[in-house]
């Protein structure tokens, strides 16, 4: 019998899903609009058997992916695990072998050596196939439609870096999709690579670097000639896993830095240069980012002090609820000067915000449009409970960087946002005009919806809600596909 931990992180809200299964044309109120016809693939954690330890974390939880068919004005909607070789194992034992969050030590002898990943975090249609992604692990691949895994891939032997960062991004002008991955050479190694797969799923080139110490690298930025990385210090070292303390542990007294890489097949560690930020913050999901002449910007939630209650303070200063409340910045350098810091650090907006996301066709280049989740504390809230990491997301905001103009849509007392999703209106419409869709979870009647809003008006509300008939658990990251991209 199944006892999962009677915890915040495994009850209410946060209790555990596993369900996988077909609706066949999902009930819709409202229209949804016609030509929306493509996949939404979207991935929340749901741990297939109860955890080793009561502690288990949100981050741990095994991938379970959701994919909504949207065709002919209809949606189906198909929910599978990603069978990661964890999976598989436990699923052969029947419980949990693999222990902590990041913590090889604390897994059964059976399983030593074996790959730990969840693909829990982010799922992407490129080259014909459903990319599944966790930060620590190499990538699985899927099937788009069926949801059926394949495994996991190294491109032929041809990848040496062992991980695959969750937030790849495709740049819209080569087709490539480029990520990047930290821990390269092996768990806590200050080793990265950056690489970019062909839009027929081959590797391209990699570039081998060293960060200036081990943090998570959660997310990075991807301009027209760089890849950006950003330096923040959620640190770790073998002593926390021998002590059996939370993988991440953040230090207030390490810098922040900008890494930033030329992306060409030639280029080395020797390319990157590092730019100091003025003081520690925390960040970690970022918009967009792109150059200006000899400048780069990046637009990132950017927090005081530590935003992750989960991998607290190193030397035990307590977790400050408030410092910890990210607001949209952009962060800029110059390629053209000397200067080894920032340029400057700019707040764009005064939203509590998090889950940035743009118009995916601007990846890397100027862009006018972005969206995000916004925790609107003004508002009523009609639920106990809250996410794994403290917020309740209410709102979805759209900021348009143009005008500094604002639009936002508020999902009620009983509710909370999953991060939005732009899909343009059709291939070639202008920037941001489209449509951004987001589950809502209805914490009250425990239903969730798919709501489909036009982009540049939120204030307007839902145009469609695709109805589920159960709720499913917060979820990390999703992602659009048309259905012309869809075969690859
Ligand atoms: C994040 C999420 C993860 C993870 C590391 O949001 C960082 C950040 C869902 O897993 O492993
Ligand atoms: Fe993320």
């Amino acid at each position: 019998m199944a006892h999962y931990p009677e915890t915040p992180g495994f009850t209410g809200v946060l209790r555990p899903i596993r369900l996988e299964g077909d609706i066949l044309d999902m009930e819709v109120e409202g229209e949804i609009p016609a030509g929306m016809n493509g996949t939404f693939h979207r991935v929340h954690p749901d741990a297939q058997f109860p955890p080793k330890f009561e502690s288990d974390q949100f981050f741990n939880g095994d991938g379970m992916i959701s994919l909504f068919h949207f065709h002919d004005g209809k949606v189906d909607f198909r929910q599978r695990y990603a069978q990661t070789d964890k999976w598989k194992l436990e699923r052969d034992a029947g419980k949990s072998l693999f222990g902590a969050y990041r913590n090889p030590l604390t897994d059964d002898e059976a399983v030593k050596g074996q790959i730990r990943g969840t693909a829990n975090t982010n799922v992407m249609v490129h080259a014909g196939k459903l990319y599944a992604m966790k930060e620590d692990s190499p990538v699985l691949l899927m099937d788009p439609l069926t949801l059926e895994t394949h495994g996991y891939h190294d491109f032929g032997g041809k990848l040496k870096n062992q991980t695959f960062n969750a937030h790849a991004k495709i740049d819209p002008v080569s087709g490539n999709l480029c990520t990047f991955g930290y821990a390269a050479k092996g768990l806590l190694t200050r080793d990265c690579s950056y690489y970019e797969i062909s839009p027929t799923g081959e590797l391209l080139f990699e570039t081998e670097f060293e960060v200036p110490y081990y943090c998570m690298m959660h997310d990075y930025g991807l301009t027209q000639d760089y890849a950006v990385f950003h330096i923040v210090p959620s640190t770790s070292n073998w002593d926390r896993l021998k002590a059996g303390l939370p993988h991440f542990g953040f230090d207030t007294t390490l810098p922040v830095y900008l890494g930033i890489l030329p992306r060409a097949a030639g280029a080395t560690a020797k390319d990157m240069r590092w730019f100091k930020a003025p003081k520690t913050v925390f960040a970690s999901h970022v918009m967009n980012a792109f150059q200006d002449g000899t400048k780069i910007h990046m637009d990132i939630p950017q927090a005081e002090n530590n935003s992750f209650p989960f991998f607290p303070d190193i030397h035990g200063a307590p977790f400050d609820p408030v410092a910890a409340q990210p607001f949209l910045h952009r962060w800029t350098v110059d390629m053209g000067s000397n200067s080894e810091e920032f340029t400057s650090v700019e707040k764009l907006s005064n939203w509590i915000d998090e889950f940035p996301r743009l118009d995916e066709r601007y990846v890397g280049q100027p862009y006018r449009h972005g969206w995000m989740l916004i925790m609107d504390t003004e508002m009523p809230y009609e639920f106990p409970g809250a996410r794994a990491s403290g917020f309740k997301m209410n709102r979805i905001g759209h900021i348009d960087h143009a005008t500094g103009k604002q639009d936002t849509w508020w999902c009620g007392p009983d509710s909370m946002v999953q991060e939005p999703c732009f899909v343009p209106r059709s291939p070639d419409s202008p920037e941001g005009d489209g449509w951004i869709i987001a589950l809502v979870d209805n914490i009250t009647t425990n239903y969730t919806d798919l709501v489909v809003l036009d982009a540049l008006r939120l204030e307007e509300g839902p145009v469609a809600r695709a109805k589920l008939p159960i709720r499913l658990r917060s979820g990390l990251h999703g992602n659009w596909c048309d259905a012309a991209k869809l075969a690859g």
